[in-house]
């Protein structure tokens, strides 16, 4: 559970080291803190991206650039792929590995809700980012390949390394995504890989990339 961001939170427990909400939630006491409504009056999320050093997005997870980054794992057929979680107070980190593994190739996908205002449409606000050969990323609209490039120069991916190098490295500029880590700490995320023919897996499991509602409410580490 991630709190303080909120000017109406009453709670001031420091759980950022945990980011595993069920059980934050659960032993936060924030129960007697709660409106009449029985809702607390915080800024939760299920996961909660650490601030940590800027990274090269060159293909190559180096534990050190990475260090202090959450990890979240999707199943894909007999292995899983580890998408690992971080910012550097300017971009959001995401990298993808392994990517080619028992002769599947799948490529990363990351769906973004600036605001999370969680809507039951794919929103004009949403991002879908997709990298393969390319650099594919649009706002306000999933699947844009027309939006394809080799290099986008308003973000840092790794395109045309899936396969051998295994990983995929974004850096996302908040300022791109429209979010302002001095007025909001959390966002809707969900994460996917897709070999956009037969195999299409989704983090969190059995949320919708057409449904930002489903998708994680993930908060950004603003204690750095
Ligand atoms: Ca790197
Ligand atoms: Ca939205």
């Amino acid at each position: 559970m991630f709190v303080g961001c909120s000017s109406t939170s009453a709670a001031d427990t420091d759980t950022d080291t945990d980011t595993d909400s069920s059980t934050g939630s659960e032993e936060s006491g924030t129960a007697a803190e709660s409106s009449s409504t029985g809702t607390p009056l915080v800024c939760e999320a299920d996961t909660t991206i650490p601030a940590g050093a800027a990274i090269d997005p060159n293909g190559t997870i180096d534990p050190l650039e990475w260090a202090g980054a959450a990890v979240v794992a999707i199943p894909v057929q007999a292995t899983e792929v580890n998408v690992i979680l971080s910012h550097d107070g300017e971009n959001l980190n995401v990298g993808f590995q392994p990517l080619a593994e028992g002769g599947l190739i799948i490529f990363p996908e990351l769906y973004i809700d600036p605001m999370n205002d969680k809507s039951v449409m794919f929103g004009a606000d949403d991002w879908w980012f997709h990298t393969d050969d390319q650099e594919c990323g649009a706002q306000g609209m999933l699947d844009a390949w027309s939006e394809c490039v080799d290099d986008n120069p308003d973000w840092e991916s790794t395109p045309g390394l899936v396969g051998p190098a295994n990983a995929v490295e974004y850096s996302i500029p908040f300022a791109l995504l429209g979010i302002d880590l001095s007025t909001s700490c959390e966002i809707g995320l969900a994460v996917r890989v897709t070999n956009t023919q037969t195999v299409a897996e989704i983090w969190p499991a059995e949320s919708d990339r057409n449904e930002p509602v489903t998708w994680a409410t993930v908060a950004l580490d603003t204690d750095f």
